[in-house]
């Protein structure tokens, strides 16, 4: 997902590229404001930390670009793309690494494991939404 701040500074189409070069298939997206059960139930276990406040006016500030890809390994790779939670300490290189400064404003957001990957686009995306096709790199991609 890009936040609003990756958002507003124009930074979707970056960041969807770096997942298309990648080799990722791109699988659903939509630009949403997202309502405020749908953020507490994103970030459930964050919900008593000091930041959380902040954290859900940040991410309701304005519309996010929510996503799914898949691909080999994908959920590790795409945590590895954005770099650490802190982009003043991501590597460079990553997303956060690139584009940002602020921990309070890291441009994007990934699912940490599969399971955490299945309840999120299960919070946010119907099944119909999940767009089912074969993509012809697949041969050349993968051994
Ligand atoms: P992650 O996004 O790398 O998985 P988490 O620890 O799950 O990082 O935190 C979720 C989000 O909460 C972060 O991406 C960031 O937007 C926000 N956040 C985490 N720690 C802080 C903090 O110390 N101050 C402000 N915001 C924070
Ligand atoms: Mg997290």
């Amino acid at each position: 997902m890009v936040k609003p701040d990756g958002v507003q500074r124009g930074l979707v189409g970056e960041v969807i590229s770096r997942f298309e070069a990648k080799g990722l298939k791109f699988v659903a997206a939509k630009l949403e404001l997202l309502p405020e059960e749908r953020v507490v139930e994103q970030y459930r276990e964050h919900l008593e930390k000091p930041f959380f406040p902040g954290l859900k006016r940040y991410i309701m500030s304005g519309p996010c670009f929510l996503m799914v890809w898949e691909g080999k390994g994908a959920v590790a790779v795409v945590r590895t793309m954005i770099g650490a939670t802190n982009p003043a300490e991501a590597a460079p290189g990553s997303i956060r690494g690139d584009f940002g400064l602020d921990i309070g404003r890291n441009v994007v957001h990934a699912s940490d494991s599969p399971r955490s990957a299945d309840r999120e686009i299960g919070i946010h995306f119907t099944p119909t939404e999940l767009v089912e096709y074969s993509k012809i790199d697949e041969p050349v991609l993968y051994e």
